[in-house]
């Protein structure tokens, strides 16, 4: 049987890197796009090469969202069955600093891609998924959100993923592309990027424990996020294309915790005893054994807006898909906590 091929737009990221694993075990021959930078990033997928059974199935090739040309070039070379566009400037707090270039890559970078397949009259040979996000729900006042939730978003991060959103569902409708956007809430695991709220809070605390750091800065601590595993979200982003119909789905657990109760999960598995004193910018932390303050809050890590609260409500997937979420937020903290522990040993 002729093997599928997927393009990954991302492939470096979190979830590109599970979703090339995820692929490859069902043995798709998986492209993967790759900025250039000025030294090697590719640590999240290196394992994948040294892998000799799988080297000839993953090739990594140049290209950039912001890109029209590589764009097209990429896609009339691989000639994909599947395109799976994970890229974007992620970071929700850099989006206020760089909002023009997020608008870029997250909301035109779609547009590229959707407008190649166009151009190349490959409408009816590709799949395409995006990369949406609970961030475009924003400031919701719905105790859970799902696919009718109205969007309201609240950082450029969140505006520019509301673009792409819309702008995958006019090239569905328009021209019969068979495109799916994934409404995924929180997703992290080991190889988490170390600047969101659950790997700096894990990396902090266990550096702490060991001696490396004294203190971890953070910001609100009340927000509240609804945080699945990566890999058993891009499982679902596989199943969106492999389903009759294109369609939008939310993906997310349906439970809710502040970035606090994920904080007290974390100091209890590590075997802190903590006392929480003051309010707001003066909410501190206080090892109970040896009375240091080892987590303080930064103005900072605060951002011009904030997403008060997510929790999502994927009936549809688990109806349509029969997508469930398998890791709780526990077994999700134990393994990150591992895979730190081990990292630092
Ligand atoms: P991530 O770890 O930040 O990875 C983002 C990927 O996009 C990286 O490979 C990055 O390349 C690439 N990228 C950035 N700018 C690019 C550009 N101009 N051209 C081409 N590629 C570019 O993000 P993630 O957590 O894996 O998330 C994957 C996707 O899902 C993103 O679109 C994100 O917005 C979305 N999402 C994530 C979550 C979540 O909780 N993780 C939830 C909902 C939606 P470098 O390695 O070179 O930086
Ligand atoms: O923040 C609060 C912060 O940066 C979570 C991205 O993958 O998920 C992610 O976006 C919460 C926020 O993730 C710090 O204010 C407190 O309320 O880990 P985060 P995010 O903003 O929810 C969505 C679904 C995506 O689509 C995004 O791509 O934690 N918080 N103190 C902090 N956040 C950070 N980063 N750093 C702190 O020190």
């Amino acid at each position: 049987m002729k093997k599928k091929i997927a393009l990954i737009f991302g492939v470096t990221g979190q979830d590109g890197a599970y979703l090339s694993k995820f692929l490859l075990k069902k043995n798709y021959k998986v492209f993967g796009v790759k900025r250039r930078s000025s030294i090697i990033n590719t640590r999240r997928i290196d394992d994948i090469y040294k892998d000799i059974n799988l080297e000839s199935n993953f090739v990594l090739l140049y290209g950039d969202l912001t890109d029209s040309s590589s764009i097209l070039s990429l896609i009339k070379k691989t000639k994909p069955n599947e395109i799976y566009n994970l890229g974007a400037q992620s970071h929700v707090q850099v989006s206020f600093e760089v909002p023009e270039y997020s608008a870029d890559v997250n909301g035109l970078g779609t547009l590229r891609i959707l407008e190649a397949i166009k151009n190349l009259n490959l409408e009816k040979k590709i799949k395409f998924y995006q990369a949406g996000t609970s961030e475009m729900f924003g400031r919701t006042i719905e105790k859970f959100q799902n696919e009718k939730t109205q969007f309201h978003p609240a950082s450029p991060y969140g505006v520019s993923k509301c673009f792409a959103h819309w702008i995958t569902v006019n090239y569905r409708e328009a021209y019969d592309i068979f495109a799916c956007n994934g409404i995924l809430f929180n997703h992290e695991s080991p190889i988490r990027g170390e600047t969101f709220v659950t790997q700096k809070i894990i990396q902090g605390l266990v550096k702490i424990k060991k001696g490396d750091q004294k203190k971890l800065f953070l910001g609100n601590l009340y927000s509240k996020r609804d945080w699945g595993h990566a890999r058993d979200y891009v499982e679902a982003m596989w199943k969106m294309l492999q389903h009759k119909k294109p369609d939008d789905y939310v993906i997310g657990t349906g439970k809710t915790f502040t970035i606090k109760e994920f904080v007290n999960r974390v100091l209890k598995k590590i075997g802190f005893k903590v006392k929480w004193i003051g309010k707001g910018i003066n909410e501190k932390a206080i090892n109970i054994e040896n009375k240091k303050v080892i987590i303080e809050c930064k103005k900072r890590y605060f951002r011009p807006l904030e997403v008060d609260y997510l929790r999502g409500n994927s009936k549809k997937a688990r109806k349509t898909l029969n997508w469930f979420p398998k890791t709780s937020i526990d077994n999700l903290i134990d393994e990150m906590i591992e895979h730190e522990l081990e990292n630092s040993k």
